[in-house]
């Protein structure tokens, strides 16, 4: 029987440790034979899921593995959702994807039973199945790589998330750029601490890691000392990470006593690559790393519609405030806002890209997906220019997308979420810039009539809508919002307000 290659690969490094945390420690093997058991069980008798949509609410680690392995041999396709997410965040992935089934731990059971309960959707809790060969009750179907393989909800110019869907074969052509490019390989040991419903956790750090036989130490979430402690004991060959989680470490290492600084430096010096990105790392930030370090971080840049794009080079230089160059099996053009593809250097234009990698569509947004689209080269929306060989991104085409602390977030969905309010009559939501977490979500208000509001009563009205990272760390209130002279709010105005 034919496997799909992630299995294959796996079973290349059967007898090594895939996953680490504390004395705990499990094989290739056995998140294999786990997979099986929570596939059959995933099946309930049935031949093939035939792209059913299943949920995975999971903290990384074996068990997230184990369900995410089962639900593609078993012919799903996977629903990575967020941890932290609330409740109708949740109920909105669940209807937009119309997941029949979730994989979810006991702990996180009780949490999610009641809206799966409403919605007909039938709980596998993962980690109530036995764990042998031997339970693997039988035949999984036979698949092949143009099966669609996972759904990621990215927010974007339109106030819901919209659902990526890629295939096995973008999901391997992304890994294999990666593995490539960076020089995977399975004596590599690397910290995951990165939520597991965005690639950045999924593709860059897990799925390489695995494809290479590597081992991965995983993390409910980032914790700095947990993670400092770790790095002292020189337990990475590698580390990735999003500029955020770098700012955070500098003040770390900028406060610590100097004989604890010199082993964190040491613990950083002796890992053979450290990367960055998910959002602009400011060159300030990448040239302060290498004077703590003398670690030159490799900055990259990607999409979760295309996985990864541009990326410094693993030998040669890297350029603080770049991003590089095309990965391998990646294409890239720029183009002008007149509608110019750009042919040499020193031009701004909107980066487009193909490959193998790029994503099958948005699902069940044939408009969007084909929107995203130009002669077959998907439109990035995000602004870049050529300069001495390196791309530079200059920023987004739109002002509603918002990156803070690494996460993408629609200006559109939480402006819907204040609207809800009853003392605000009209909003404008922007990222402004912050030196921690990139862009802080800001508010301008217009109140109702004899309404005051304050940003703590705000955060606490958004607390039960929206993920705690979209609340709005500023408010500013004002009588009206400017706008153009056809009405229409003008957000590069709004700016100017805070
Ligand atoms: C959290 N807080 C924020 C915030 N997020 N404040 C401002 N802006 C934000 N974005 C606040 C919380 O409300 C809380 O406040 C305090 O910070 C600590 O919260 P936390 O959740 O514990 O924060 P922390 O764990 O420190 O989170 C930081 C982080 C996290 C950087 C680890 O944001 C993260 O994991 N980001 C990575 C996201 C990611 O993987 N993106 C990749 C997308 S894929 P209080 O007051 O309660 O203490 C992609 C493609 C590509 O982009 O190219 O990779
Ligand atoms: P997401 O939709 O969450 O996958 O986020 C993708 C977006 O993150 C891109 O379109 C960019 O705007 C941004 N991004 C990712 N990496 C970088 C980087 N190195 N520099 C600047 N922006 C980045």
């Amino acid at each position: 029987m034919t496997e799909l290659p992630f299995l294959a690969r796996a079973h290349a490094h059967a007898t090594s440790i895939a996953f680490e945390s504390g004395s705990e420690a499990h094989t290739y093997q056995q998140l294999i034979d786990h997979s099986a058991v929570l596939a059959s069980a995933l099946l309930a008798g049935a031949a093939d899921l035939n792209e059913a949509r299943v949920a995975l609410l999971a903290p990384a680690g074996p068990g997230y593995t184990a369900a995410q392995w089962a639900i593609w041999r078993a012919g799903g396709i996977k629903i990575p959702i967020c941890l932290s997410a609330t409740e109708n965040e949740w109920e909105y992935a669940l209807t937009d994807s119309g997941a029949s089934l979730l994989a979810t731990t006991s702990a996180l059971a009780s949490k999610i039973r009641k809206l799966c309960e409403r919605l007909g959707v039938r709980i596998l809790v993962t980690d109530d199945t036995h764990k042998t060969a031997s339970d693997a009750a039988g035949a999984l179907p036979e698949l092949t790589p143009d099966r669609r393989a996972m759904i990621l909800y990215t927010s974007g110019t339109t106030s819901r998330p919209k659902g990526v869907v890629t295939t096995h074969a973008n999901l391997q052509a992304q890994v294999e750029s990666l593995v490539t490019a960076w020089h995977w390989s399975a004596a590599d040991r690397i910290p995951l601490f990165l939520p597991m419903h965005h690639i950045h956790g999924i593709i860059n750090v897990t799925a390489c890691a695995l494809w290479s036989g590597a081992r991965v130490e995983h993390f409910e979430r980032f914790d700095l000392a947990t993670i400092l402690g770790r790095v002292r004991a020189r337990a990475y060959t590698l580390f990735m990470a999003v500029p955020t989680i770098y700012v955070k470490i500098i003040q770390a290492l900028e406060s610590a006593a100097p004989a604890d600084r010199a082993a964190l430096v040491a613990g950083f010096a002796s890992m053979r690559l450290m990367v960055s990105g998910s959002a602009a790392l400011p060159a300030s930030v990448h040239e302060q790393w290498t004077a703590l370090t003398g670690q030159k971080l490799l900055e990259r840049y990607g999409m979760t519609e295309t996985g990864m794009i541009l990326s410094n080079p693993y030998t040669g230089e890297r350029r603080p405030g770049a991003v590089g160059v095309p990965l391998p099996g990646v294409e890239v053009r720029l183009k002008t806002e007149s509608g110019d593809i750009v042919s040499g250097e020193d031009t701004p234009g909107e980066i487009q890209t193909r490959g193998p990698g790029v994503f099958r569509a948005y699902w069940n947004r044939p408009e969007a997906s084909a929107d995203s689209f130009d002669e077959g080269w998907f439109r990035t929306g995000d602004m870049a220019v050529l300069e001495t060989g390196y791309y530079r991104i200059m920023g987004r085409l739109s002002v509603d997308i918002i990156k803070s602390g690494g996460y993408k977030l629609s200006a559109l969905e939480i402006e819907a979420a204040l609207l809800e309010h009853p003392a605000i009559r009209e909003c404008a939501v922007l990222g402004l810039p912050d030196d921690t977490w990139g862009e802080a979500v800001s508010a301008a208000v217009v109140l109702a009539e004899n309404q005051s509001l304050e940003l703590g009563s705000v955060r606490e009205w958004c607390r039960d809508r929206l993920s705690a990272y979209k609340i709005p760390q500023r408010l500013v209130v004002v009588k009206e919002l400017p706008r153009n002279a056809m009405g229409k709010v003008t957000k590069p105005a709004v700016r100017t307000l805070f």
